[in-house]
């Protein structure tokens, strides 16, 4: 197996490196990719040392898989050249995630989507991730009629650019901004760019992805997405009305037992799930599970993961693994 990554020199991209080499990825190539700022460079993976090469160079290498996380411009030039070349892209950019044509996976919500004629495969929005997992089996038994969502975003989803503000802000060195105010002891309600509606791209992306991926589109999300001064891992309050009413011990039962989720909910310890507990972890923690008593069948609960695993490289190579496995790529 040849497998590319594509922005091997960025937050997520490094990220993708390591979780490949964490979960033993069956990889005999690796082909480290960036700009041409970066060609040459030297990365290191599972010891060895490989050089960086420009998207052209990869693609005429005819990697089985390449794992995009080099920003939406990037994926959109490049990720048809590779599929045209005989590479499968999994693609984190938003690039091609609503296209109807393309697959929008995480692998415990709907990885049964994926067939050989998938050739450009779209990785979601980290937000969305985290939520999905969590919704999908309370779909199942419940049925979902609305989810009201409210995110607690870390500064490491913008990027390295945003890391470095909050880092000279607490040091009190002047520097480049990622965001248009400070962001140390402040919480910005601005996620990305504002769209026509009032809604940020950031909200939209939750309330369009999340349909696509749990295939219903009779879901009705709305979602406030919010910055804060926390370094790794989104978390996220959800009310969530279904259909049907629920047990508690049921339906904490049901989120056990889900896939890539842990439940973390003991009040009386003062046991919930926290960025810190959940930084450097590829599990979902959930907690502070508890009826909304204002109305019928309705729920809170609330969910934290490191939105640059599970939300990012996590994912990407779930998807990677699941092509593998179901020999979809051999
Ligand atoms: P480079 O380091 O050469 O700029 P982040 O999201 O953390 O800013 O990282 C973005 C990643 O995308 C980096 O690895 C960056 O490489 C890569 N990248 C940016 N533009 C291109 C491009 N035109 N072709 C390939 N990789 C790119
Ligand atoms: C953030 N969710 O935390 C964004 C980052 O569409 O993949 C990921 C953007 C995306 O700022």
């Amino acid at each position: 197996m040849k497998i590319a990554v594509v922005g091997a020199t960025g937050l997520v991209g490094s990220m993708i490196l390591r979780v490949l080499e964490e979960r033993n990825f069956p990889l005999n190539e690796l082909i480290p990719v960036a700009s041409e700022r970066s060609k040459g460079k030297e990365i290191t993976f599972n010891g060895s040392k490989y050089k960086v090469v420009t998207p052209d160079e990869a693609i005429a290498l005819k990697p089985d898989i390449a794992l995009f996380s080099a920003g939406g411009a990037t994926s959109t030039e490049y990720a048809p050249k590779f599929a045209e070349a005989g590479t499968v892209v999994v693609d984190n950019s938003s690039a091609w995630r609503m296209d109807p044509d393309k697959k929008l996976v995480v692998p415990e919500v709907n990885a049964s989507v994926l067939s050989s004629d998938d050739k450009i495969i779209a990785n979601p929005n980290c937000s969305t991730i985290q939520m999905v997992v969590v919704l999908k089996p309370l779909h199942e038994k419940y049925k979902i009629k609305r989810v009201v969502v409210s995110t607690y975003q870390s500064v490491t989803g913008t990027g390295v650019k945003a890391v470095d503000q909050l880092n000279n802000e607490r040091a009190g060195i002047e520097g480049e901004k990622a965001y248009p105010y400070k962001i140390d002891l402040n919480v910005i309600p601005q996620i990305d760019v504002f769209m026509d509606n009032g809604y940020t791209k950031e909200e939209m992306k939750m309330i369009q992805e999340t349909n696509k991926i749990m295939g219903d589109d009779s879901i009705k999300v709305t979602a406030t997405t919010v910055r804060i001064p926390v370094m790794g891992g989104h978390s996220e309050s959800l009310n969530i009305e279904f259909e049907n009413d629920f047990d508690l011990a049921e339906l904490r039962g049901i989120l056990a037992k889900q896939d890539g989720v842990t439940v973390v909910d003991d009040p009386a310890n003062l046991k919930y799930p926290m960025p810190l507990d959940a930084h450097d972890k590829d599990e979902i923690l959930v907690g502070r599970i508890r009826r909304d008593e204002t109305q019928d069948n309705t729920l809170n609960l609330w969910v934290v993961a490191d939105n640059l695993r599970k939300g990012a490289a996590t994912n990407a190579v779930q998807i990677a693994e699941y092509l593998l496995k179901e020999k979809i790529v051999s």
